[in-house]
């Protein structure tokens, strides 16, 4: 495996790189970094990997471990500040507004454009490192103590986990073309470590309807998703407040004062929550300013396959791209408000 020295000539030899690490990680701040190590062992080189052997990396780095958020804070910080599009590294403390009195209600009403509605959240159990420094069995561990909690869950939240190693191809298949269950084909998360012993300790927890989810070890220790047809999303972000509370009750999950809950990649810090419709709006993407107006409400589009992926005959996923220096409850209404808008310029157009 290359060595820290390699990987940061790699990044400082690639032409056309415009991810953070290469704009952040300069050489004096890597010579300070490089003989560091966290206390669950984790190396600047553990961080960096995916973005040295990806230049086209958008942020370039995941933190080897939650003490990689202090040990290399020297480059985190400044990635983190520029990604979040904020001034210093603070997060507010969590504030789910009050989930009896939303003032979030069905995004589309009509049910002509809003296909989908999903918000997800990560969390890290705090006794454990990330991908780069896991060992197997530490996967097992985590999965066992993530499914015992699961397996708790009541009333609509009432499922059951189902492994990956279990699983045929042809259901895994399905899941996944259904917008359900993750896969391994992400270059940038499989150069982080992040597909290592893969399906161990893999798998997925669902509820009867399938509206809760939970993945457990894809990029994150858990990923727990709301998720319904149509553009209810009051109803899914109140669902996802249940399960996020009764989850807090059996579980320690990794968290910093300034940076709210702590996740494998920087972008995800904070809140961690990404909020996102999948929206038919074939006229407003094909127009010159469609991206000017996802930046001025601080929405991301994707492909409805995930990140990294293309839309498919107008449909993009479209959420908030803010989830650090705002609560959750600000998080979504500001995908609300986004989503509002980006409906106005679809339907005038
Ligand atoms: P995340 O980082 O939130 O996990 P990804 O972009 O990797 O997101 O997408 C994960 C999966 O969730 C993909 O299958 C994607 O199609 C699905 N997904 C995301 N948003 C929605 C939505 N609003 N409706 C249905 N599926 C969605
Ligand atoms: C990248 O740097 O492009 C990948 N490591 C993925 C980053 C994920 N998040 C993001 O852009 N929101």
């Amino acid at each position: 495996m290359a060595d820290g020295d390699e990987l940061f000539a790699l990044i400082q030899g690639a032409k056309d790189c415009h991810s953070l690490l290469k704009k952040h990680l300069t050489k004096e701040r890597y010579e300070k970094l490089k003989n560091l190590k966290t206390k669950f062992g984790g190396t600047i080189a553990d961080c960096i990997r995916s973005g040295c052997k990806n230049p086209d990396s958008g942020v370039g780095i995941y933190a080897s471990d939650p003490d990689a958020y202090t040990v290399f804070a020297e480059v985190l910080d400044a990635v983190i500040m520029d990604y979040h599009k904020i001034d210093k590294v603070t997060h507010p403390v969590p504030d789910f507004g009050d989930v009896n009195n939303l003032n979030i209600g069905d995004l589309d009403p009509s049910g002509n454009l809003i296909v989908s509605t999903r918000v997800r959240v990560g969390r890290s159990h705090d006794s454990f490192g990330f991908p780069p420094v896991l060992k197997k069995e530490d996967r097992v561990k985590m999965e066992q103590v993530s499914v015992e909690a699961l397996k708790s869950l009541d009333g609509e939240l009432a499922g059951s986990y189902y492994p990956l190693s279990n699983m045929t191809p042809e259901v895994q298949k399905q899941l996944t073309d259904d917008h359900f269950l993750f896969n391994d084909s992400d270059r940038f998360l499989k150069a982080a470590s992040g597909y290592d012993d893969w399906p161990t300790g893999r798998g997925i927890y669902f509820s009867a309807n399938k509206t809760f989810l939970c993945w457990v070890n894809e990029e994150d220790h858990l990923r727990l998703i709301s998720m319904q047809k149509g553009g209810n999303l009051g109803e899914v972000y109140k669902r996802l407040v249940n399960a996020i509370h009764q989850m807090e009750k059996k579980l320690k999950f990794a968290k910093k004062d300034n940076m709210g809950y702590l996740t494998f990649c920087p972008s995800n810090l904070g809140t961690t929550m990404r909020a996102s419709v999948h929206i038919k709006i074939p006229k407003l993407s094909q127009r010159a300013d469609f991206k000017s107006i996802c930046d001025k409400y601080n929405l991301q589009a994707r492909g409805i396959h995930g990140e990294h992926t293309e839309s498919v005959g107008g449909v993009y996923d479209i959420s908030n791209k803010r989830r650090m220096g705002l609560t959750e409850y600000e998080a979504v209404t500001e995908m609300m408000r986004g989503v509002n808008e980006i409906i106005r310029e679809e339907t005038s157009s």
